[in-house]
């Protein structure tokens, strides 16, 4: 290699800067610094090689999670090139490792995923990562270079022979910026499933070896997935009755945004819609999903009319009721994509609706002349959801108006606060009357309220909407909020406007009971005011799974780790042998007023987690699985997952 040490040197403060920059803001290289942007740095790698699996080079991708949350993906695709960059006069590989987009800059016309939300290039990763180590398999031979937060340590090096094709990505994450560097192998293992789903024909492998069964062997899983989105929209229902024998599956291309849809209804109340653009989820949804809904709306409708199976109903129709019970997955690639919305997971690009709008109208027309059978279920269903709505209405009036009566119709069971700013009210929501009073006891009574909650909550998979209004916990938790549901033609919309609180805190027993009413809370918060945990109003209480003791010192624990650093801490202290205690703490009933104060519910102390659509999606998911009518999948999953132990929903 050749070059002189100005231009290396003039390089090389050019490729600081250019880290430096990354390093100082991540948040606005990878969205945040905690777990999220941790993950982050996986799929950025992930994303490239699968760009490699798009442009047809690349059949395999490996993620291992080691023992020490340092992470290796590996590939077999084309390999990050190692040539002399002409430019930058240095290896390829060093050019894509250390400078900001150099990745994307190789081959432009290729379609490409890793330039989506934060597409940023590896050199984000190598920038956030202590140690970083790439190793090449390209043209016969292999490279290597390691990095420490970002800087080269040593020229590409040529070490050996080989018949591979491929790259090796090992990394540590700089725990100076993150928050937390412990990965989550439930985010990683539904992350590939859906992958999986988005790419047919890939193969992905993870190994997680911090987890081990009794022999002692590494979680691993692969992921593979043929039937691709039908597949995808048969896992989503696979708790559900379907009405038809196979979804309907829609593949077409127009003002170049390629669009995939399937789609099936099932024999529930629920709308499941799933969106992506570029393999990225949008959780707002957007043009894709808005020219989705047109397309079924306009295609049910003109085929109802026209058969005149609408006419014999005699009932008035809206958008909703053509939604109830579906479950889609909608995925378009397109080539510049406008991200929007205040998760930036809201398409914006106008020409994709009449895309995706164009595509669903012409295959579901055909699909509904060739399937008369099928076409008469869904509109029956349709028919069906339109009578719903309209009792809906009926005994959602009697409800307001019984409150109305009430007059100042707060529920007897809510001690509220004092505080009247919503911005400033805390509302815990509490498994049981004596952790409820427990809680009442310990709260901040100027800015805390407490709900307690008892016995079992309406199962909302069974319900149809207009019976959740006639369970007392439900109307309780809706007074207490302050919050109205539902207006003519549209029974999901909640108003906000006079919420009464703007955090609202998920409190329940650590056991199985406890994890229980969680799933169903959430649940219910996903399906009926989802627009609360959109806005990021609603948090998981954390209560300690243990009080490890001696003598007069204690220590509250949340992990089996933390328990065990204490117990070992306590027991070698001054040689004395005092007994170390350690309680399990079971349910929020163990604690008194003052422990559950200090470690669960002081602002200063505690930790809540915020319930995100993703993790509230997976909950539901959990949910009807736990709870639908369907036993196998619920069997396949306590058995998979039962030798995993925690199940961190
Ligand atoms: C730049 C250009 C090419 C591929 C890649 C980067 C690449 C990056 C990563 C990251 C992980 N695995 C990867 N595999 C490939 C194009 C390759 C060529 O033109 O030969």
């Amino acid at each position: 290699m050749t070059r002189t040490n100005n231009d290396y040197s003039a390089n090389s403060i050019q490729v600081l800067e250019g880290l430096e920059a990354v390093r100082k803001r991540p948040a606005m290289y990878i969205g945040d610094v905690g777990i999220k942007g941790l993950h982050h740095l996986i799929w950025e790698v992930v994303d490239n090689a699968i760009d490699e699996s798009l442009a047809g080079y690349c059949t395999k991708i490996g993620i291992i999670i080691h023992e020490d949350n340092t992470i290796t993906v590996w590939d077999n695709g084309r390999g990050i090139p190692t040539e002399m960059h002409p430019k930058e006069q240095k290896s390829a590989l060093e050019v894509v490792m250390t400078i900001l987009h150099a990745g994307g800059k190789f081959d432009k016309d290729t379609y490409k995923i890793s330039g989506g939300l934060h597409g940023v290039g590896v050199s984000c990763v190598n920038a956030l990562s202590t140690h970083l180590e790439v190793t090449v398999y390209r043209n016969g031979k292999i490279y290597k270079q390691a990095y420490a937060q970002g800087i080269p340590r040593y020229p590409v090096q040529e070490i050996g022979t080989t018949d591979l094709r491929g790259t090796t990505v090992h990394f540590i994450p700089d725990s100076s910026i993150f928050t937390t560097t412990v990965y989550n192998l439930h985010t990683i293992v539904n992350r590939l499933q859906e992958l999986a789903y988005l790419n047919v024909g890939l193969q992905m492998q993870l190994e997680d070896l911090r987890e081990r069964d009794e022999q002692g062997n590494p979680f691993s899983q692969t992921f593979h997935s043929e039937g691709g989105l039908l597949e995808f929209v048969a896992h989503l229902d696979s708790t559900k009755v379907a009405i038809m024998p196979m979804p309907i599956l829609v593949e077409g291309e127009k003002n170049n945004v390629v669009v995939q849809v399937a789609m099936t209804y099932n024999t529930g109340y629920s709308e499941t819609v799933v969106s992506y653009v570029n393999n990225i989820h949008t959780i707002e949804g957007g043009m894709h999903v808005t020219g989705f809904r047109r397309a079924l709306t306009r295609t049910l409708k003109s085929y109802g009319d026209k058969s005149g199976l609408l006419e014999k109903a005699k009932i008035e129709i809206v958008g909703d009721d053509f939604r109830e019970g579906l479950t889609a997955v909608i995925s378009v690639k397109v080539a510049e994509p406008q991200f929007e919305g205040q998760t930036k997971t809201k398409l914006g690009n106008a020409e994709v609706q009449s895309a995706v709008e164009s595509c669903v109208g012409e295959v579901l027309y055909y699909y509904l002349e060739e399937h008369p059978k099928e076409a008469k279920l869904i509109i029956n269903k349709v028919i069906i959801a339109a009578q719903a709505r309209q009792a809906a209405r009926k005994a959602r009036e009697m409800v307001q108006r019984k409150n109305v009566l009430m007059s100042n119709s707060l529920p007897g069971k809510l001690a509220d606060c004092s505080e009247r700013d919503p911005a400033l009210c805390e509302l815990f929501l509490v498994e049981g009357d004596s952790a409820g009073g427990t809680a009442k006891m310990g709260r901040n009574r100027r800015f805390q309220a407490i709900l307690p909650l008892k016995g079992k909550i309406l199962n909302v998979e069974k319900a149809q909407s207009y019976k959740i209004y006639d369970n007392e916990q439900v109307r309780n938790m809706i007074t207490a909020l302050g919050i109205s549901m539902g207006t003519d033609g549209n029974e999901q919309a909640i108003h906000l406007d006079k919420l009464r609180y703007h955090k609202i805190v998920i409190m329940t027993d650590a056991d199985v009971d406890g994890s229980h009413i969680r799933t169903l809370i959430l649940t219910f918060f996903f399906r009926y005011m989802r627009d609360i945990i959109e806005k990021g109003y609603l948090y998981i209480a954390s209560p300690p799974l243990y009080l490890v003791k001696r003598d007069k010192e204690a220590q509250y624990c949340w992990t089996e780790a933390e328990k065990e650093a204490w117990v070992t801490q306590f027991s070698l202290k001054d040689g004395k042998t005092d007994a170390v205690f350690v309680q399990r703490y079971k349910g929020l009933g163990e604690m008194n007023e003052i422990q559950l104060w200090d470690t669960t519910m002081d602002p200063t102390r505690r930790s809540l987690k915020q319930v995100t659509i993703a993790s509230a999606l997976a909950a539901e998911h959990l949910f009807s699985m736990l709870m639908g009518d369907e036993v196998p999948p619920r069997r396949e999953f306590i058995e998979r997952y039962a030798k995993y132990a925690k199940l961190d929903i």
